[in-house]
């Protein structure tokens, strides 16, 4: 019982040593993963925060390239992938829906956001970084994000 609890300890402790848990990709303070889910929009946000994160929300040229790499990467069988974005509040309005920011950089596919049929308003980012709108229920994997873990005494 007593070498359970030790262990629990020792594993623990090894934890802290690594900024992001398996399986996520560090870029700058960050944490990204593409889970092997394909889902709606809004599942892929709640999936996102079950694991204490949140789909991407793109602020710099070089954080969408770093993106584009991971989706590439990771190569899922669609060709875009979802990010954070939405205007599903206000047609033409694009947000991030965790911060409830406006876009602030965007990186639009020609002729994007194209909202066809009058029914897309969910944003992804293509294998080629650029940014497309498509039906929020389409099913796709979705980019999470959190911040790294900064623990006492780990240094970066
Ligand atoms: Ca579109």
């Amino acid at each position: 019982m007593v070498w359970l609890f030790v262990g629990a300890i020792f594993t623990l402790s090894i934890g802290v040593l690594t900024s992001c848990p398996l399986y996520w990709t560090p870029y700058e303070e960050y944490c990204y993963v593409i889970p092997q889910v394909a889902q709606s929009w809004e599942s892929a946000t709640a999936f996102c925060m079950i694991h204490g994160a949140y789909l991407a929300e793109i602020s710099t040229p070089e954080e969408n390239d770093f993106l584009a790499q991971l989706v590439k990467q990771n190569h899922p069988p669609e060709a875009q992938i979802w990010i954070g974005g939405t205007d599903a509040l206000s047609e033409g309005h694009w947000i991030w829906s965790r911060s409830e920011e406006t876009f602030q950089y965007q990186h639009w596919d020609s002729g994007e956001p194209s909202n066809s049929g009058g029914g897309e308003h969910c944003a992804t980012v293509r294998t080629s970084g650029k940014w497309n709108d498509s039906p929020c229920s389409e099913k796709l994997h979705g980019i999470c994000v959190k911040r790294q873990r900064t623990e006492p005494g780990v240094g970066r």
